[in-house]
């Protein structure tokens, strides 16, 4: 089974289980979900679902749009049943680095009003430890202005190294759809207790958002080579 295959199975899996008639539900961002919204808009055709979806970025907007979905936002559905959505990597302790594809600032805003977040993903993502498999950092998002600061200061605090993310070398670094910046902290040490490290690191002042889900994940469906999915 491919890659792609196992992105599917697990999004089907969780779009099956999880979205039910009239729910409000938060669309993820990146490859994965495309397989889940690809799903619902099946659901909602052959069972005339009533799904109110509330994207996580421009380009899940895009999608919604594309799928004929109903398109929701916070304003007038402030409370979400459930969000799906994808990442970068999920530890044992079900801790999540997201943000890869940079949309970490609204995923996480609409992850906090979901009664449940649910995330899919294919088996490279699985791992023992943050790092194991995930090695272009944690993304955080910081003002523009003050990311020498918060990228001396992070390193001072934890160690490790930090990128401003480009989007092609020598390039200009890439804008988030909030206008912000992105810095990708390359940490070494992988024992960190993330819930401290997220902490410390939001704090910091021009720091908006961390790559860090941490005691926020529901459920994980990860699809497997030969097409079962394994869930935590
Ligand atoms: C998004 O899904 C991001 O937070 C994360 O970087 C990305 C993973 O992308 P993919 O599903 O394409 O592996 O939610």
């Amino acid at each position: 089974m491919s890659l792609e295959q196992a992105k599917q199975v697990a999004a089907y899996r969780a779009v099956d289980e999880f979205v039910t008639n009239n729910c409000i539900f938060g669309v993820g961002s990146g490859s994965t979900v495309v397989y889940a919204v690809q799903r619902l808009a099946e659901r909602v055709e052959t069972e005339n679902l009533k799904v109110t979806c509330i994207p996580t970025s421009f380009q899940a907007k895009q999608l919604i749009v594309k799928f004929n979905l109903t398109l929701g936002e916070l304003d007038t559905s402030p409370e979400l049943d459930v969000t799906i959505d994808g990442a970068d990597e999920v530890d044992a302790g079900m801790t999540l680095i997201k943000g890869g594809g940079g949309c970490l600032l609204q995923e996480k805003i609409v992850a906090s009003c979901s009664k449940k977040l649910v995330v899919i993903a294919d088996y490279t993502k699985d791992s023992k430890k943050l790092g194991d498999s995930y090695k272009k950092g944690i993304p955080i998002e910081v003002v523009p202005m003050a990311y020498v600061p918060i990228k001396n200061k992070i390193v001072a605090m934890f160690g490790g190294e930090i990128k401003l993310r480009s989007a092609v070398a020598k390039a200009g670094p890439v804008v988030t759809d909030n206008g912000n910046f992105i810095l990708d902290w390359i940490f070494k040490n992988q024992d960190l207790d993330w819930d401290k490290v997220n902490t410390a690191v939001k704090i910091i002042p021009g720091v908006v958002e961390t790559g860090l889900f941490v005691n926020m994940c529901h459920k994980a469906f990860f699809g497997q080579p030969e097409g079962v999915v394994i869930e935590r």
